[in-house]
C-alpha cells in the first residue's frame, strides 16, 4: 500500500518536473522580454480617485499605492486579498500579486472609490501598453 502511493508520488513529481521545464523553454523569449520592465508598478490616489484606475500588471508584479490627498483613503481589495490601513498624505502601500486574475479594489473611507487591478501574463500587458501608446500618438 504504502509503496505504492510513493510510486504515485514519484509520477506526479517526475511529472510536474518535466512540466515545469518545458514551460520555461516556452517562456524563455517572452520572459527576457518582460524583463526590461519594472515589476513595480504605481497607482497614485489623488482628488478622490486611484489613478489609473485600470492597471494591467503581469503576475508577480507589485503595486504601489501613494496617497496624494489630504484626506485620508484606503486600498480595500473587493474580496479580502489586500488590505491597506488608512493613507495619510504620501503614505503608501505595496502589494505584490502573485496570483493572475481581476482585483477590484476600494477605498474605506469613500466606497465610491473604485479600482481594478488585472494581473495577466506579460504579454497581455504590453498588448495594452501599444494600445496606450497609439493613443497618446494620436494627441
Ligand atoms: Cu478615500
Amino acid at each position: 500500500m504504502r509503496g505504492n502511493i510513493q510510486r504515485q508520488v514519484g509520477v506526479l513529481i517526475l511529472g510536474l518536473v518535466v512540466a515545469l521545464m518545458s514551460y520555461s523553454v516556452v517562456r524563455a523569449p517572452t520572459e527576457a522580454r518582460a524583463e526590461q520592465k519594472p515589476s513595480e508598478y504605481q497607482v497614485t490616489i489623488q482628488d478622490f480617485s486611484f489613478e489609473p484606475g485600470a492597471v494591467r500588471v503581469p503576475v508577480g508584479a507589485t503595486v504601489t499605492w501613494t496617497n496624494k490627498d489630504e484626506e485620508p483613503h484606503t486600498v480595500f481589495s473587493n474580496d479580502d486579498v489586500f488590505k491597506s490601513k488608512a493613507l495619510d498624505t504620501d503614505e503608501k502601500f505595496s502589494f505584490k500579486f502573485t496570483k493572475a486574475g481581476t482585483y477590484k479594489y476600494f477605498c474605506s473611507v469613500h466606497p465610491k472609490m473604485v479600482a481594478t487591478i488585472e494581473v495577466g501574463s506579460p504579454d497581455k500587458k504590453s498588448a495594452a501598453m501599444k494600445m496606450e501608446d497609439k493613443k497618446r500618438g494620436s494627441d
